[in-house]
């Protein structure tokens, strides 16, 4: 009889999870598209401080994560007043990013969808910080396809 009642409760911790589950799937945008948002800040914004201990051009995330097989919409916000670039040859991306006008940023939008799971080394392509462009984490980086 105790074996029983153990069971029950078992089954009703499942059941929690599982409804708990499908309302954090809920919340997010629907399954099969994610967004995703870069910020691109340089040294004078404060964007990120190197192991020099000085203040570096960056993306924020400079590594981001995206699933294979899912349409991400990713929107890159550049509060620079230069331009930035995105080349990732390993997904087929080469995003010019446009400079801010005063306090407006530039902006630009894309789609990925990666088909396979992978680690894909990514650049910028627009000469800026000489440090951050030779710096993973900074105007290099590397977006993760999870599976
Ligand atoms: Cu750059």
């Amino acid at each position: 009889m105790k074996r029983s009642i153990v069971f029950v409760f078992a089954v009703a911790a499942v059941a929690a999870l599982a409804v708990s589950a499908a309302g954090t799937a809920a919340a997010k945008p629907s399954s099969s598209t994610a967004r995703l948002t870069i910020l691109v800040k340089s040294d004078d914004e404060h964007a990120k401080k190197g192991p020099d201990g000085k203040w570096h051009d960056a993306f924020l995330p400079a590594n981001p994560v995206v699933r294979a097989g899912v349409k991400t919409t990713i929107t890159f916000v550049n509060y620079d007043g230069g331009a930035h670039s995105l080349v990732a040859p390993g997904l087929g991306l080469n995003v010019k990013i446009p400079a801010a006008k005063g306090s407006t940023p530039g902006r630009v939008t894309i789609t990925l969808k990666a088909k396979k799971a992978g680690s894909y080394d990514w650049w910028c392509g627009s000469p800026c910080d000489p440090w951050a462009m030779t710096h993973n984490g900074y105007m290099r980086g590397s977006i993760l396809v999870k599976a």
